[in-house]
């Protein structure tokens, strides 16, 4: 996990532990991002229906801790969301979204075909 992560500053999206079967994270992945916003919250309903640990960082001030030095390590664009994953940082609203759909192999919400595959889900 990245440096950047603060986990005591964060709130918890999540289902129980029993719903998550196959996940391919062991640990929470952090999003940082406004809450209430479209942006995020794509990634955290995607979370919540398939299980997945994501949490959204508390207090962050659009305009403010995405022009942080510390935040421009994460994505020098200053642009949220952003993702915080075991396998590095993912940016783009969408592409946090499949990500955290695809996150749990035991359930099919990021589709079975590829045609499901391809359908963006916005
Ligand atoms: N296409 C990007 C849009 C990212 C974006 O423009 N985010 C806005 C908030 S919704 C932002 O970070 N604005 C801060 C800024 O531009 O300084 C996505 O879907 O993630």
């Amino acid at each position: 996990m990245h440096e950047f992560s603060d986990t005591s500053n964060v709130s918890s999206h999540s289902q129980s532990d029993s719903d998550v079967i196959q996940s391919l994270t062991f640990e929470a992945q952090v999003l940082h991002g406004l809450k209430g916003h479209k942006s995020p919250f794509k990634a955290l309903i995607a979370a919540e229906y398939n299980g997945v640990q994501v949490k959204l960082v508390n207090n962050f001030k659009l305009g403010v801790t995405n022009k942080s030095p510390k935040f421009l390590k994460l994505n020098p664009i200053g642009k949220v969301p952003v993702l915080e994953t075991p396998d590095g940082l993912v940016f783009e609203s969408n592409a946090i979204a499949r990500y955290v759909a695809r996150s749990n192999a035991g359930n099919s919400l990021h589709g079975s075909s590829l045609i499901d595959y391809v359908r963006h889900f916005c």
